[in-house]
């Protein structure tokens, strides 16, 4: 995909994050329109995974430690064939498998999580499983930066570097924002990149947003052989529309009718204008 192209996609994938969770009048905003632009990198240009080879044991793993942003990773499965897009009109209502928060009964979905701190440690596993199969696919997890503080990531996080998985890549979506407030007065992370260096991780910044930097950082990985790596993407919360950026309310607040079409005004925008450019 050209460098536009991957960029119309992440504005679509913003208008199909809102309508859906307004549709469903449910579901966590601001961490799914962060992190999407992640996402779209990394299934449309780095994932070696697809419906056909989805139980090739051979294909690469994406196991989405924040699992509650499932909005995000719904849409970009639907965009990939893995399901219908018209089942995410059943989203979070009764009886509908489409959850808010990622679960195996989804085609395309590899773990269930949403427990923060349990899709490092899964990643872990399933990298360590690799080595010792002989397989050559790689395991991707995305982390939050309010969920890092959790303790069973630093048990995997030393465990990775212990077993030398390079064939393992964490992003971690640094919004700077959690449930309650900003992640540096609930429970300071950083120096997050001087922390896992230290346990034996090799660490790059990336802007978030910048999908040629996403794609570059994804694509050099593993940065030191014999090292995990941890792409750490600045990142903003609610990323898209302005009234939402920055916001903690947007953690899991779902716009009302006037505020959905402020937003689709300003995504429609911002498509013109990428088309024109
Ligand atoms: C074990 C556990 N504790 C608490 C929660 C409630 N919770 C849901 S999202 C969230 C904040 C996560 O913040 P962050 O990882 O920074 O996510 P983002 O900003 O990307 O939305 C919390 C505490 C949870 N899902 N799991
Ligand atoms: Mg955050």
């Amino acid at each position: 995909m050209t460098e536009k192209e991957l960029a119309i996609k992440s504005i679509e994938y913003r208008r199909k994050i809102l309508t859906y969770i307004s549709g469903a009048n449910a579901g966590h905003t601001g961490g799914s329109l962060s992190c999407i632009d992640i996402l779209n990198v990394l299934y449309n240009e780095i994932l070696n995974v697809c419906p056909e080879s989805f139980s090739s044991p051979e294909r690469d793993r994406y196991i989405q430690s924040k699992g509650h942003s499932v909005e995000a990773l719904y849409v970009v499965l639907a965009d990939k064939g893995f399901f219908p897009e018209s089942d995410l009109n059943t989203l979070c209502k009764y009886t509908s498998h489409y959850i808010g928060h990622p679960t195996r009964k989804i085609n395309g979905i590899e773990q269930n999580t949403g427990a923060l701190g349990h899709g490092l440690p899964m990643s872990v596993g399933t990298a360590l499983a690799a080595k010792m199969d002989g397989h050559n696919y790689r395991v991707f997890t995305l982390l939050g930066d309010g969920e890092l503080p959790e303790g069973s990531n630093w048990e995997a996080i030393l465990l990775a570097a212990h077993y030398k998985l390079d064939n393992l890549c964490a992003v971690l979506d640094y919004n700077s924002l959690q449930i309650t407030g900003p992640t540096a007065e609930v429970c300071n992370i950083d120096p997050v990149d001087q922390k896992f260096e230290s346990f034996g991780w090799a660490v790059r910044h990336v802007d978030g947003h910048n999908l040629k930097q996403l794609k570059e950082a994804f694509e050099e990985m593993p940065y030191t052989r014999g090292k995990p790596s941890l792409i750490i993407a600045h990142t903003i919360k609610g990323k898209g529309v302005s009234y939402m950026e920055n916001e903690i309310k947007w953690h899991h607040g779902v716009p009302n009718k006037q505020q959905f079409t402020l937003a689709m005004e300003e995504l429609n925008n911002a498509y013109t204008a990428l088309q024109l450019g």
